[in-house]
Protein backbone atom coordinates (compact mmCIF):
# COMPACT_ATOMS: atom_id res chain seq x y z
CA UNK A 1 0.00 0.00 0.00
CA UNK A 2 1.34 3.69 -0.50
CA UNK A 3 -0.02 6.07 2.45
CA UNK A 4 0.32 9.34 -0.36
CA UNK A 5 -0.06 7.98 -3.89
CA UNK A 6 -0.22 11.87 -5.36
CA UNK A 7 3.16 12.77 -3.66
CA UNK A 8 4.98 9.54 -3.47
CA UNK A 9 4.29 8.23 -7.33
CA UNK A 10 3.68 12.02 -9.17
CA UNK A 11 5.56 12.38 -12.30
CA UNK A 12 8.72 14.23 -11.02
CA UNK A 13 8.94 17.19 -13.37
CA UNK A 14 4.90 18.04 -11.94
CA UNK A 15 6.19 18.78 -8.41
CA UNK A 16 8.94 21.38 -9.18
CA UNK A 17 6.12 23.97 -8.89
CA UNK A 18 5.07 22.40 -5.68
CA UNK A 19 8.59 22.55 -4.78
CA UNK A 20 9.63 26.51 -5.79
CA UNK A 21 6.41 27.18 -4.00
CA UNK A 22 7.69 25.53 -0.54
CA UNK A 23 10.77 27.20 -0.95
CA UNK A 24 9.69 30.80 -1.52
CA UNK A 25 7.19 30.15 1.55
CA UNK A 26 9.58 28.70 3.99
CA UNK A 27 12.33 31.68 3.37
CA UNK A 28 9.65 34.34 4.06
CA UNK A 29 8.31 32.50 7.04
CA UNK A 30 11.97 31.86 8.58
CA UNK A 31 13.33 35.67 7.52
CA UNK A 32 10.37 36.96 8.88
CA UNK A 33 10.22 34.90 12.52
CA UNK A 34 13.80 33.76 13.24
CA UNK A 35 16.03 36.70 14.25
CA UNK A 36 19.26 34.26 13.82
CA UNK A 37 18.65 32.88 10.43
CA UNK A 38 17.58 36.25 9.34
CA UNK A 39 21.03 37.76 10.40
CA UNK A 40 22.17 34.18 8.88
CA UNK A 41 20.60 34.79 5.44
CA UNK A 42 21.48 39.04 5.40
CA UNK A 43 25.36 37.77 6.16
CA UNK A 44 25.10 35.58 2.65
CA UNK A 45 23.53 38.48 1.08
CA UNK A 46 20.05 37.00 0.54
CA UNK A 47 16.84 38.07 0.70
CA UNK A 48 13.37 35.92 0.32
CA UNK A 49 12.92 37.98 -2.86
CA UNK A 50 16.35 36.39 -4.44
CA UNK A 51 14.25 32.92 -4.29
CA UNK A 52 11.91 32.73 -7.15
CA UNK A 53 12.31 29.12 -8.04
CA UNK A 54 13.89 25.69 -6.48
CA UNK A 55 16.98 26.25 -8.59
CA UNK A 56 17.79 28.99 -6.28
CA UNK A 57 18.34 26.62 -3.76
CA UNK A 58 21.84 26.66 -3.97
CA UNK A 59 21.79 30.62 -2.80
CA UNK A 60 21.17 29.42 0.55
CA UNK A 61 23.25 29.34 3.28
CA UNK A 62 24.14 25.78 4.52
CA UNK A 63 22.60 25.13 8.68
CA UNK A 64 25.10 23.19 10.29
CA UNK A 65 25.30 21.18 13.83
CA UNK A 66 27.11 24.13 15.06
CA UNK A 67 24.31 26.65 14.29
CA UNK A 68 21.86 24.00 16.17
CA UNK A 69 24.88 24.32 19.14
CA UNK A 70 25.34 27.87 19.19
CA UNK A 71 20.97 28.23 19.18
CA UNK A 72 20.48 26.47 22.02
CA UNK A 73 18.05 25.96 23.13
CA UNK A 74 15.30 27.61 21.29
CA UNK A 75 17.26 30.80 19.28
CA UNK A 76 16.73 27.96 16.01
CA UNK A 77 12.94 27.70 16.50
CA UNK A 78 10.48 30.01 14.27
CA UNK A 79 7.57 29.36 16.12
CA UNK A 80 7.39 30.88 19.79
CA UNK A 81 7.38 28.29 22.22
CA UNK A 82 3.61 29.31 23.09
CA UNK A 83 3.01 26.93 19.85
CA UNK A 84 5.37 24.22 20.42
CA UNK A 85 3.80 20.93 21.45
CA UNK A 86 6.94 18.84 22.17
CA UNK A 87 10.49 18.73 22.29
CA UNK A 88 12.98 16.40 21.91
CA UNK A 89 16.39 16.26 21.87
CA UNK A 90 19.30 14.26 20.66
CA UNK A 91 23.20 14.41 21.70
CA UNK A 92 25.28 17.44 21.15
CA UNK A 93 28.55 17.37 20.22
CA UNK A 94 29.37 19.02 23.70
CA UNK A 95 27.61 19.44 26.70
CA UNK A 96 24.61 20.48 25.75
CA UNK A 97 22.05 18.36 23.69
CA UNK A 98 20.53 19.19 19.88
CA UNK A 99 16.93 20.46 20.89
CA UNK A 100 13.80 20.31 18.52
CA UNK A 101 10.65 21.65 19.26
CA UNK A 102 7.10 20.81 16.82
CA UNK A 103 4.15 22.48 16.25
CA UNK A 104 0.79 20.54 16.33
CA UNK A 105 0.65 20.70 12.42
CA UNK A 106 4.74 19.58 12.48
CA UNK A 107 3.12 16.43 15.02
CA UNK A 108 0.68 16.12 11.91
CA UNK A 109 3.29 16.42 9.19
CA UNK A 110 5.62 13.52 11.19
CA UNK A 111 2.49 11.36 11.81
CA UNK A 112 1.79 11.69 7.77
CA UNK A 113 5.68 10.72 6.85
CA UNK A 114 5.47 7.75 9.58
CA UNK A 115 2.52 6.53 7.68
CA UNK A 116 3.80 6.47 4.76
CA UNK A 117 7.14 5.05 6.20
CA UNK A 118 5.39 2.29 7.72
CA UNK A 119 3.04 1.39 4.54
CA UNK A 120 6.58 1.48 2.61
CA UNK A 121 7.90 -1.65 4.52
CA UNK A 122 4.48 -3.10 3.96
CA UNK A 123 2.73 -2.65 7.01
CA UNK A 124 -1.15 -3.10 6.58
CA UNK A 125 -4.14 -1.17 8.51
CA UNK A 126 -5.13 -3.53 11.11
CA UNK A 127 -1.43 -5.02 11.44
CA UNK A 128 -0.24 -5.33 15.07
CA UNK A 129 3.04 -3.30 15.69
CA UNK A 130 5.49 -3.98 18.10
CA UNK A 131 7.61 -0.92 19.08
CA UNK A 132 10.66 -1.48 20.77
CA UNK A 133 12.37 2.73 19.53
CA UNK A 134 12.97 4.08 22.90
CA UNK A 135 10.39 6.05 24.48
CA UNK A 136 10.81 9.54 25.42
CA UNK A 137 13.38 12.20 24.38
CA UNK A 138 14.61 10.27 21.70
CA UNK A 139 12.34 10.63 18.85
CA UNK A 140 12.30 6.74 17.69
CA UNK A 141 9.76 5.42 20.22
CA UNK A 142 7.07 8.56 19.73
CA UNK A 143 7.80 8.85 15.41
CA UNK A 144 6.65 5.48 15.26
CA UNK A 145 4.25 5.76 17.30
CA UNK A 146 2.26 8.81 15.89
CA UNK A 147 2.43 7.15 12.35
CA UNK A 148 0.72 3.78 13.32
CA UNK A 149 -1.90 5.46 15.22
CA UNK A 150 -2.19 7.69 11.53
CA UNK A 151 -2.34 4.87 9.43
CA UNK A 152 -4.44 2.57 11.26
CA UNK A 153 -2.34 0.04 12.89
CA UNK A 154 -2.69 -1.40 16.88
CA UNK A 155 0.61 -0.11 18.76
CA UNK A 156 2.39 -1.83 21.35
CA UNK A 157 4.56 0.72 22.88
CA UNK A 158 7.18 -1.43 24.04
CA UNK A 159 9.98 0.84 24.02
CA UNK A 160 13.17 -0.93 24.09
CA UNK A 161 14.83 -3.19 26.82
CA UNK A 162 13.52 -6.25 28.94
CA UNK A 163 14.29 -8.04 25.96
CA UNK A 164 12.45 -11.25 27.95
CA UNK A 165 9.14 -9.20 28.58
CA UNK A 166 8.95 -8.16 24.80
CA UNK A 167 9.39 -12.11 23.65
CA UNK A 168 6.59 -12.68 25.50
CA UNK A 169 4.49 -10.01 24.46
CA UNK A 170 5.50 -10.75 20.68
CA UNK A 171 4.43 -14.37 21.61
CA UNK A 172 1.32 -13.88 23.60
CA UNK A 173 -0.04 -10.73 21.01
CA UNK A 174 1.52 -11.96 17.67
CA UNK A 175 2.54 -8.77 16.06
CA UNK A 176 3.18 -8.22 12.58
CA UNK A 177 5.72 -5.70 13.02
CA UNK A 178 8.71 -5.08 14.71
CA UNK A 179 10.68 -1.69 15.02
CA UNK A 180 13.78 -1.34 16.75
CA UNK A 181 17.44 -0.54 15.83
CA UNK A 182 18.79 -3.84 13.98
CA UNK A 183 21.64 -4.50 16.54
CA UNK A 184 19.06 -4.81 19.29
CA UNK A 185 16.70 -7.68 16.97
CA UNK A 186 19.85 -9.71 16.94
CA UNK A 187 20.71 -9.60 20.46
CA UNK A 188 16.86 -10.69 21.28
CA UNK A 189 17.61 -13.54 19.16
CA UNK A 190 20.27 -14.98 21.73
CA UNK A 191 17.61 -14.33 24.47
CA UNK A 192 15.26 -15.96 22.54
CA UNK A 193 17.24 -18.89 22.16
CA UNK A 194 18.03 -19.03 25.36
CA UNK A 195 14.28 -19.22 26.70
CA UNK A 196 14.04 -21.82 24.68
CA UNK A 197 12.41 -20.44 21.53
CA UNK A 198 12.62 -20.44 17.94
CA UNK A 199 13.45 -17.01 16.24
CA UNK A 200 12.64 -18.61 13.19
CA UNK A 201 9.14 -19.17 14.56
CA UNK A 202 8.55 -15.52 15.56
CA UNK A 203 4.99 -13.76 14.76
CA UNK A 204 7.19 -10.87 13.04
CA UNK A 205 7.06 -10.46 9.17
CA UNK A 206 8.65 -7.26 8.67
CA UNK A 207 11.07 -5.30 10.52
CA UNK A 208 11.58 -1.48 10.75
CA UNK A 209 15.20 -1.06 11.62
CA UNK A 210 17.41 1.53 11.83
CA UNK A 211 18.72 4.53 13.61
CA UNK A 212 22.16 3.25 13.49
CA UNK A 213 24.37 2.17 10.14
CA UNK A 214 24.30 -1.30 9.38
CA UNK A 215 25.28 -3.58 6.30
CA UNK A 216 23.51 -5.60 3.79
CA UNK A 217 25.52 -8.67 5.72
CA UNK A 218 23.53 -7.60 8.84
CA UNK A 219 20.78 -7.52 7.19
CA UNK A 220 20.89 -11.06 5.75
CA UNK A 221 21.91 -12.45 9.31
CA UNK A 222 18.70 -10.39 10.95
CA UNK A 223 16.16 -12.12 7.27
CA UNK A 224 18.10 -15.33 8.51
CA UNK A 225 17.82 -15.77 12.04
CA UNK A 226 13.71 -14.56 12.64
CA UNK A 227 12.46 -15.28 8.58
CA UNK A 228 11.85 -11.80 8.31
CA UNK A 229 11.52 -8.92 5.97
CA UNK A 230 14.30 -6.46 7.55
CA UNK A 231 14.24 -3.04 5.99
CA UNK A 232 15.94 0.16 6.38
CA UNK A 233 14.72 3.01 8.00
CA UNK A 234 16.68 6.70 8.05
CA UNK A 235 16.35 10.04 9.58
CA UNK A 236 17.53 12.43 12.54
CA UNK A 237 15.90 14.37 14.79
CA UNK A 238 17.32 17.95 13.54
CA UNK A 239 14.84 17.15 10.37
CA UNK A 240 11.54 15.43 12.03
CA UNK A 241 13.07 11.86 13.48
CA UNK A 242 12.30 9.07 12.23
CA UNK A 243 10.25 9.53 8.57
CA UNK A 244 12.71 11.26 6.47
CA UNK A 245 13.59 7.81 4.04
CA UNK A 246 12.32 4.25 4.56
CA UNK A 247 12.79 1.19 2.13
CA UNK A 248 10.33 -0.60 0.24
CA UNK A 249 10.14 -4.65 0.02
CA UNK A 250 12.25 -4.66 -2.87
CA UNK A 251 14.84 -3.04 -0.29
CA UNK A 252 17.08 -1.00 -3.22
CA UNK A 253 17.55 2.07 -1.51
CA UNK A 254 15.41 4.16 1.06
CA UNK A 255 12.73 6.40 -0.27
CA UNK A 256 12.89 10.00 0.81
CA UNK A 257 10.03 12.04 0.81
CA UNK A 258 11.30 14.64 -0.61
CA UNK A 259 8.31 17.00 -0.95
CA UNK A 260 8.80 17.82 2.18
CA UNK A 261 12.29 16.95 2.66
CA UNK A 262 14.17 18.01 -0.23
CA UNK A 263 17.40 16.19 -0.60
CA UNK A 264 20.74 17.92 -2.37
CA UNK A 265 23.80 15.56 -2.24
CA UNK A 266 27.05 17.72 -2.17
CA UNK A 267 30.94 16.80 -1.90
CA UNK A 268 31.77 17.82 1.65
CA UNK A 269 35.24 19.39 0.95
CA UNK A 270 33.84 21.60 -2.12
CA UNK A 271 30.43 21.78 -0.95
CA UNK A 272 29.36 21.71 -4.48
CA UNK A 273 27.03 19.28 -5.65
CA UNK A 274 27.90 15.79 -6.89
CA UNK A 275 27.28 13.99 -10.18
CA UNK A 276 24.27 11.57 -9.78
CA UNK A 277 24.96 8.84 -8.22
CA UNK A 278 28.01 9.60 -6.73
CA UNK A 279 28.59 9.22 -2.85
CA UNK A 280 28.11 12.67 -0.61
CA UNK A 281 27.05 14.03 2.28
CA UNK A 282 22.92 14.72 2.18
CA UNK A 283 21.64 18.06 2.96
CA UNK A 284 18.06 18.61 3.62
CA UNK A 285 15.61 21.35 3.11
CA UNK A 286 12.73 21.56 5.54
CA UNK A 287 10.09 22.91 3.43
CA UNK A 288 6.78 22.75 5.70
CA UNK A 289 7.89 22.55 9.14
CA UNK A 290 7.42 25.31 11.27
CA UNK A 291 8.57 24.74 15.08
CA UNK A 292 12.10 23.95 13.46
CA UNK A 293 12.34 24.25 9.92
CA UNK A 294 16.01 24.32 8.46
CA UNK A 295 17.71 24.97 5.12
CA UNK A 296 19.98 23.10 3.63
CA UNK A 297 20.70 21.07 6.55
CA UNK A 298 24.01 19.65 6.49
CA UNK A 299 23.63 16.06 8.18
CA UNK A 300 27.31 14.90 8.07
CA UNK A 301 25.76 11.40 6.81
CA UNK A 302 27.35 10.32 3.39
CA UNK A 303 24.92 8.72 1.31
CA UNK A 304 24.35 8.58 -2.88
CA UNK A 305 21.09 9.41 -4.95
CA UNK A 306 18.95 7.32 -7.51
CA UNK A 307 15.92 9.26 -9.10
CA UNK A 308 15.19 6.29 -10.88
CA UNK A 309 11.81 5.30 -10.57
CA UNK A 310 11.44 2.26 -8.57
CA UNK A 311 9.55 -1.09 -9.25
CA UNK A 312 7.08 -0.57 -6.22
CA UNK A 313 5.49 2.55 -8.47
CA UNK A 314 7.28 5.67 -5.97
CA UNK A 315 9.05 7.72 -7.98
CA UNK A 316 10.30 9.98 -5.14
CA UNK A 317 14.30 9.34 -5.25
CA UNK A 318 16.12 6.64 -3.03
CA UNK A 319 19.52 7.08 -1.31
CA UNK A 320 21.43 4.43 -0.61
CA UNK A 321 22.15 2.73 2.81
CA UNK A 322 24.47 5.12 4.98
CA UNK A 323 27.54 4.80 3.56
CA UNK A 324 29.43 6.49 6.65
CA UNK A 325 29.74 10.19 7.71
CA UNK A 326 31.44 13.54 7.71
CA UNK A 327 32.57 13.72 11.47
CA UNK A 328 33.40 11.41 14.14
CA UNK A 329 29.95 10.65 15.52
CA UNK A 330 29.51 6.53 16.38
CA UNK A 331 26.55 4.81 17.35
CA UNK A 332 25.94 2.49 20.30
CA UNK A 333 22.69 0.89 21.44
CA UNK A 334 21.14 3.23 19.33
CA UNK A 335 22.67 6.21 20.43
CA UNK A 336 24.64 8.86 19.33
CA UNK A 337 27.86 9.61 20.79
CA UNK A 338 30.49 12.20 20.05
CA UNK A 339 34.42 11.68 21.18
CA UNK A 340 33.89 15.68 21.79
CA UNK A 341 31.24 15.03 24.36
CA UNK A 342 33.85 12.50 26.05
CA UNK A 343 36.85 15.07 25.91
CA UNK A 344 34.16 17.56 27.51
CA UNK A 345 33.72 15.88 30.89
CA UNK A 346 37.73 14.60 30.96
CA UNK A 347 38.46 18.42 30.89
CA UNK A 348 36.32 19.22 33.30
CA UNK A 349 37.41 16.40 36.25
CA UNK A 350 41.16 16.91 37.54
CA UNK A 351 44.22 14.45 37.65
CA UNK A 352 42.77 13.36 34.08
CA UNK A 353 44.47 14.14 30.90
CA UNK A 354 42.99 15.21 27.65
CA UNK A 355 44.46 11.73 25.99
CA UNK A 356 41.95 8.85 25.78
CA UNK A 357 40.38 6.52 23.38
CA UNK A 358 37.18 4.93 22.99
CA UNK A 359 37.16 1.19 22.32
CA UNK A 360 33.67 0.10 20.92
CA UNK A 361 33.19 -3.61 20.87
CA UNK A 362 30.22 -5.89 19.75
CA UNK A 363 30.55 -9.61 21.19
CA UNK A 364 27.89 -12.31 19.36
CA UNK A 365 24.82 -11.88 20.39
CA UNK A 366 25.53 -9.20 22.72
CA UNK A 367 25.01 -5.44 22.65
CA UNK A 368 27.47 -3.01 21.90
CA UNK A 369 29.98 -2.20 25.04
CA UNK A 370 31.81 0.93 25.00
CA UNK A 371 34.75 1.31 27.20
CA UNK A 372 36.91 4.61 27.34
CA UNK A 373 40.29 4.42 27.86
CA UNK A 374 41.98 7.67 29.83
CA UNK A 375 45.12 8.33 30.43
CA UNK A 376 45.59 10.36 33.94
CA UNK A 377 48.56 11.80 36.03
CA UNK A 378 51.74 10.36 36.97
CA UNK A 379 51.22 11.16 40.99
CA UNK A 380 47.55 10.09 40.40
CA UNK A 381 48.40 6.60 38.74
CA UNK A 382 50.69 6.09 41.67
CA UNK A 383 48.08 6.72 44.31
CA UNK A 384 46.60 3.72 46.36
CA UNK A 385 44.12 1.55 44.37
CA UNK A 386 41.20 2.77 46.37
CA UNK A 387 41.36 6.39 44.99
CA UNK A 388 41.89 5.04 41.25
CA UNK A 389 38.91 2.84 41.55
CA UNK A 390 36.82 6.17 42.90
CA UNK A 391 38.24 8.34 40.13
CA UNK A 392 37.48 5.86 37.44
CA UNK A 393 33.54 5.55 39.19
CA UNK A 394 33.48 9.47 38.82
CA UNK A 395 34.91 9.41 35.39
CA UNK A 396 32.48 6.59 34.45
CA UNK A 397 29.38 8.07 35.97
CA UNK A 398 29.81 12.13 34.77
CA UNK A 399 30.19 10.38 31.63
CA UNK A 400 27.07 8.33 31.62
CA UNK A 401 25.10 11.38 32.56
CA UNK A 402 26.39 13.04 29.42
CA UNK A 403 25.91 10.20 26.52
CA UNK A 404 23.20 8.01 28.06
CA UNK A 405 24.95 5.11 27.91
CA UNK A 406 26.47 2.47 29.70
CA UNK A 407 30.12 2.24 29.52
CA UNK A 408 33.18 0.97 31.21
CA UNK A 409 36.40 3.42 32.26
CA UNK A 410 39.66 1.97 32.37
CA UNK A 411 42.70 4.14 33.94
CA UNK A 412 45.90 3.74 31.69
CA UNK A 413 49.16 5.09 32.93
CA UNK A 414 50.42 8.33 31.06
CA UNK A 415 52.05 8.27 27.43
CA UNK A 416 50.53 4.63 26.57
CA UNK A 417 47.65 6.06 24.36
CA UNK A 418 49.16 6.18 20.98
CA UNK A 419 49.82 9.67 19.73
CA UNK A 420 49.41 10.96 16.50
CA UNK A 421 51.18 13.19 14.37
CA UNK A 422 47.85 14.00 12.78
CA UNK A 423 44.20 13.78 13.55
CA UNK A 424 44.31 11.52 16.64
CA UNK A 425 42.08 8.61 16.49
CA UNK A 426 39.61 8.35 19.26
CA UNK A 427 37.65 5.82 18.37
CA UNK A 428 38.89 2.29 17.98
CA UNK A 429 35.32 0.66 16.26
CA UNK A 430 35.79 -3.41 16.59
CA UNK A 431 32.69 -4.19 15.57
CA UNK A 432 31.33 -6.11 12.36
CA UNK A 433 27.90 -4.56 11.22
O1 LIG B 1 18.14 8.09 15.04
C1 LIG B 1 16.00 8.93 14.29
C2 LIG B 1 15.55 7.56 13.99
C3 LIG B 1 14.80 6.87 14.92
C4 LIG B 1 15.84 6.99 12.76
C5 LIG B 1 14.32 5.58 14.62
C6 LIG B 1 15.40 5.71 12.45
C7 LIG B 1 14.62 5.02 13.40
P1 LIG B 1 19.04 10.83 15.85
O2 LIG B 1 19.13 10.24 17.20
O3 LIG B 1 19.03 12.31 15.73
O4 LIG B 1 17.76 10.34 15.12
O5 LIG B 1 20.24 10.25 14.99
C8 LIG B 1 20.38 10.58 13.65
O6 LIG B 1 21.49 8.49 13.22
O7 LIG B 1 22.22 11.36 11.23
C9 LIG B 1 22.50 8.92 11.13
O8 LIG B 1 23.88 9.16 11.30
C10 LIG B 1 22.04 7.83 12.09
N1 LIG B 1 21.01 6.99 11.46
C11 LIG B 1 19.67 7.11 11.57
N2 LIG B 1 19.08 6.13 10.83
C12 LIG B 1 20.07 5.41 10.25
C13 LIG B 1 20.11 4.30 9.37
C14 LIG B 1 17.41 9.04 14.86
N3 LIG B 1 19.01 3.70 8.95
C15 LIG B 1 21.59 9.91 13.05
N4 LIG B 1 21.33 3.86 8.97
C16 LIG B 1 21.66 10.12 11.55
C17 LIG B 1 22.47 4.45 9.39
C18 LIG B 1 21.31 5.97 10.65
N5 LIG B 1 22.49 5.50 10.23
Amino acid sequence: MIWNKKMECAVPGDLKNIFSDRLKDIVEFIYQNNPLYKEKLDKAGVVPSDIKNIDDLSKLPFTTKDDMRISYPFKLFSSPLNKISEIHVSSGTTGNPTVVGYTKDDLKLWAEVMARTLCCAGAEPGDILQNAYGYGLFTGGLGLHYGALEMGLTVIPASSGQTKRQLKLMMDFKPRILSCTPSYVLYMAEEAREMGLDPRESSWEIGVFGAEPWSDLMRNEIEDTWNILATDIYGLSEIIGPGVAQECSYKDGLHIFWDVFYPEIINPDTDEPVEDGEAGELVVTTFTKQGIPLLRYRTRDIVSINYQKCRCGRTSPRISKIKGRTDDMIIVRGINVFPSQIEHVLLGIEGTQPHYQIVVDRKSGELDELEILVEVEEKIFSDEIKHLRALEEKIRKEIESVLGVFVKVKLVEPKTIERSMGKAKRVVDQRVL
